[in-house]
């Protein structure tokens, strides 16, 4: 039997089995099995010929535009940024991954246009699940749904979570130390629902003997098995609804019905048209607070401040940080900042490497002769 059809087989026994107390055990024993099976179909497919869809990470972010055919991402991607992405009436015009760079509020963010598995298989063209794979290392992902399809974010979201994908989670906080002897200990510092023999039977199958756990929070078997996977990213995401040129205002209520319906306020959802190139504006504003993106404005000596082209941070960045991306000299001979602006108690506080910097921050460096 091939590693596809036990994963199959697997899959199917889970779906049949129904889940209570006691049948918890065997469950996690199952649904570990799986996430090995899985990972091992995954590095065998990598192996072979490299992925042919990797795209170099520039800019100050990077966004993934992920949507079903049609929907209108390359659209949105040529409305956005500085990219010429094929856009079409029919379906698939997207086979490979389309980059472009969005310059807003001074930072460039890279914009992937991603087409998904559906396309790819639909097609026969290219190995959707690597194309989709690109999203693995985007910083946000944006779901662009039509208005008339809102129900497609269910599917989007499954095949997210297929390629190791966890959209709007925290890692969970569980940690492993091997040890050399006396089996496995659990520390929790929250009530676990789950027995901690099915905890052990979970661990023991991902192949530790002796190790200190410690759960941070209260973990299901899926959650468990996450945290001891290295292969997982966790990502943020945001929504948009485009082609709303096409609806007529009586329409709005049921798509944002839709959208509750899925556990997405309407009101953190962006309504857009990126061929009437309407709500663009407020989309990347949107991307760029998801982001958690801070723009810090330098004052350079004898210049004055550069008020175009600001340094731009993530949220929670010290002046160490900011000093580590400007490199050379500033790395080399900084003495301390001089700091204005949201972060400062007053104009040109006087702080250390360890100061914490904000949002539209003025920033003067002091460096060593
Ligand atoms: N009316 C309308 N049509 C749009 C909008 N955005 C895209 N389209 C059209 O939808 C079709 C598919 O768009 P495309 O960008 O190729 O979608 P993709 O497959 O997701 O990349 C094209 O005919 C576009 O012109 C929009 O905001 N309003
Ligand atoms: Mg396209």
């Amino acid at each position: 039997m091939g590693l596809e059809e036990e994963i199959e087989e697997i899959e199917e026994e889970i779906a049949n089995t129904p889940y209570n107390k006691s049948t918890e055990a065997h469950i996690g024993r199952l649904k570990s099995k799986l996430a090995e099976k899985k990972e091992k179909l995954e590095n065998q497919s990598s192996a072979g010929g490299g992925t042919g869809y990797s795209v170099e990470k520039t800019g100050d972010a990077t966004v993934a535009l992920v949507g079903f055919p049609s929907v209108g991402k390359s659209s949105l991607l040529n409305a956005l940024t500085n990219a010429e992405s094929e856009t079409g009436e029919y379906e698939f015009t997207t086979l490979d991954v389309n980059p472009g760079m969005c310059k807003h509020r001074g930072a460039n963010i890279q914009i992937l246009d991603v087409p998904g598995l559906i396309e790819g298989a639909a097609t026969g063209k290219g190995d959707g699940k690597q194309v989709l794979s690109v999203v693995r290392n985007a910083d946000l992902i944006v779901f662009v749904l039509s208005v008339f399809e809102i129900e497609q974010y269910d599917r989007l979201q499954e095949e997210l979570y297929d390629i190791n994908v966890r959209v709007d989670q925290e890692p969970p906080r569980v940690t492993v130390r091997p040890k050399h002897k006396d089996g496995i200990k659990i520390t929790s510092s929250a009530d676990q629902d789950l027995d901690e023999e099915t905890i052990k039977d979970v661990l023991r199958d991902q192949g530790y003997v002796n190790a200190d756990v410690n759960l941070g929070e209260k973990v299901d078997i899926d959650r468990l098995i996450d945290g001891l996977m290295e292969n997982r990213e966790y990502i943020p995401s945001i929504a948009c609804v485009n082609k709303v040129d096409l609806i007529n205002p009586d329409y709005k209520a049921e798509v944002d019905e839709q959208l509750r319906e899925r556990g997405l306020d309407p009101r953190e959802v962006t309504f857009i048209s990126a061929e009437a190139e309407k709500g663009l504006e407020a989309l990347k504003d949107r991307m760029w607070e998801s982001l958690g993106l801070i723009r810090v404005y330098m004052d350079k000596p004898g210049r004055g401040v550069d008020w175009e082209e600001p340094l731009v941070l993530r949220e929670g960045s010290t002046i160490e940080d900011a000093v580590s991306k400007l490199g050379g000299e500033f790395e080399e001979r900084f003495r301390f900042a001089r700091v204005s602006g949201p972060s400062a108690t007053h104009d040109e506080q006087q702080v250390g490497d360890q100061h914490v910097l904000e949002d539209e921050d003025v920033l003067k460096l002091i460096l060593r002769r």
